[in-house]
């Protein structure tokens, strides 16, 4: 089996994992410089990316392997700190506008489709102090900074994602405390941050089909994170429910509203938040209400969906004995227990199992759920800790692609990009320099930050020239 013809391989960063120059020409402080600084303790390694991969000097290194690699795609994101250093309008920094104009031209002039992440989790600070996402306010400034960037990359740029990951921004920074602004509390600013990060994305995306699309001919997408959940016991039917409705209050919470037919957060998530919500006592559900108005404005704002898939998950109702996760959290407010399957090959990251059928799978019900939208996967990857015979990331990428494959050329799921996480070795959040996803390795000990490729980097442009996974 081979990949359908016009099938494009990309390779993805984002800003603050890889570009350093944290305080360089103008640039504003954003939430990501002020966790690390403050709380280096958050991070496994206690690292920055104060420098990380110093892509600020060396965007035309990043360049050079993406071409190397054979990929006509790159992802990389904007710092919205770099462009507006206070994230508003009225101060506009020139040298980092320019930077992404460089980057750009780059691109272009080597035969690479940029493609745009407009915000990549590195709010500026001055907005966080606001309340950051969880503060409606936040709408208008990212709208504002939106028609920014249309307006003064439009003409080069087809390709854009308005956001990356609202899960990850709204429930690990405001749910769980893992990802800046590290707030803690699950079930209240996590929703209302999903709340407000779903309505920037739509305004942006309607201002963009007002304003530029007749012009500039681009797609505005964004790309969520998602897991495949299998029920523990396919032949109980409580849990084949339980894996349903986590699916929905996990994926569905973002896609329901953009992608489905009858608009606004999934109807089992709304049921159950309000019925939790009651039973602690409160008079209202924590989950926010969307107007009329609103549901209109977010129902099919996307011309593609983005997809990071990683790994999967098993789903079960919860048996006699089991004690539920706590209300407000999402497994707490869905009534599911998630766990992974022991069978599963595991990485050095305890969010991530081997699980390639679930790819398919996950593309399979988006199919059927959303009426077969145009998906571009927009990530995918494996953990180690950076070496050069990286045979586990070769290994899970044959695994995946040969699932990606089944679903586009036997199921017929509309897969148009793929995308691997990461281009290279970068500032992994969290989990600092101790993680690594690069197809080529960076040296981080020297100042020079070369980039060598990996076993991996061979394999994937062995798949790109054959259209076809390497044995
Ligand atoms: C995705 C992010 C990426 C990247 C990747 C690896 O969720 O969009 O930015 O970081 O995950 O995850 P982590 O860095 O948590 O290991």
């Amino acid at each position: 089996m081979t990949f359908p013809e016009g099938f494009i391989f990309s390779s993805a960063t984002a800003s603050y994992q890889v570009e350093g120059a944290w305080n360089e020409d103008g640039k504003g402080e954003n939430i990501w410089d002020r966790l690390t600084h403050q709380q280096p303790d958050l991070i496994l390694d206690k690292s920055s990316g104060d420098v990380a991969c110093d892509s600020y000097h060396k965007y035309k290194e990043d360049i050079r392997i993406a071409k190397e690699l054979g990929t006509t795609m790159y992802r990389f994101s904007l710092s919205w700190s770099r462009i507006l250093p206070t994230g508003a309008i009225d101060q506009v920094n020139a040298p980092g506008v320019k930077y992404y104009h460089d980057v750009i031209d780059e691109c272009l002039a080597n035969g690479i489709t940029p493609m745009i992440t407009i915000f990549h989790w590195d709010l500026p600070q001055p907005l966080q102090d606001l309340g950051g996402w969880t503060n409606e306010v936040v709408v208008n400034y990212f709208v504002d900074y939106a028609e920014f960037v249309f307006k003064e990359y439009g003409s080069k740029v087809r390709l854009w994602l308005t956001i990356n990951e609202p899960l990850s921004i709204c429930g690990e920074g405001y749910g769980d405390a893992i990802k800046a602004p590290a707030i803690h509390w699950s079930g209240r600013a996590d929703y209302l941050c999903a709340h407000n990060v779903l309505k920037s994305h739509a305004y942006a995306y309607r201002l963009y089909e007002r304003d530029f699309k007749e012009t500039q001919l681009g797609e505005v997408g964004f790309a969520t994170i998602s897991s495949y959940y299998y029920p523990k016991d396919k032949n109980n039917p409580s849990d084949v429910e339980a894996a349903e409705r986590m699916q929905q209050m996990v994926f569905g919470w973002y896609a329901h509203p953009v992608f489905s037919k009858d608009g606004d957060y999934p109807a089992v998530m709304k049921e159950r938040v309000k019925k939790a919500s009651l039973e602690q006592g409160l008079k209202r559900s924590r989950l926010p209400e969307f107007t009329e108005a609103e549901i209109k404005l977010i129902q099919g704002s996307a011309d593609f969906f983005g997809i990071n898939h990683y790994t999967s998950s098993i789903a079960h109702e919860p048996t006699a004995g089991e004690e539920l996760p706590q209300a407000g959290t999402r497994g707490g407010d869905a009534g599911v227990l998630t766990a992974f399957d022991p069978a599963w090959e595991e990485t050095i990251a305890d969010w991530l199992r081997v699980a390639p059928k679930g790819f398919r799978m996950l593309l399979n019900w988006i199919k059927d759920a959303y009426d077969n939208p145009k998906v571009m996967v927009t990530e995918q990857g494996y953990p180690d800790r950076g070496e050069l015979m990286d045979t586990n990331r070769v290994h899970y990428y044959r695994l995946y692609l040969l699932e990606l494959l089944k679903a586009i050329n036997t199921d017929k799921c509309n897969v148009a990009v793929y995308t691997a996480w990461s281009l290279m070795d970068n500032y992994e959040w969290f989990f600092g320099y101790e993680h690594k996803f690069g197809l080529y390795q960076v040296d981080f000990t020297d100042p020079q930050r070369p980039r060598t490729p990996k076993m991996s980097a061979a394999f994937y442009k062995k798949l790109i020239e054959t259209r076809k996974v390497p044995k």
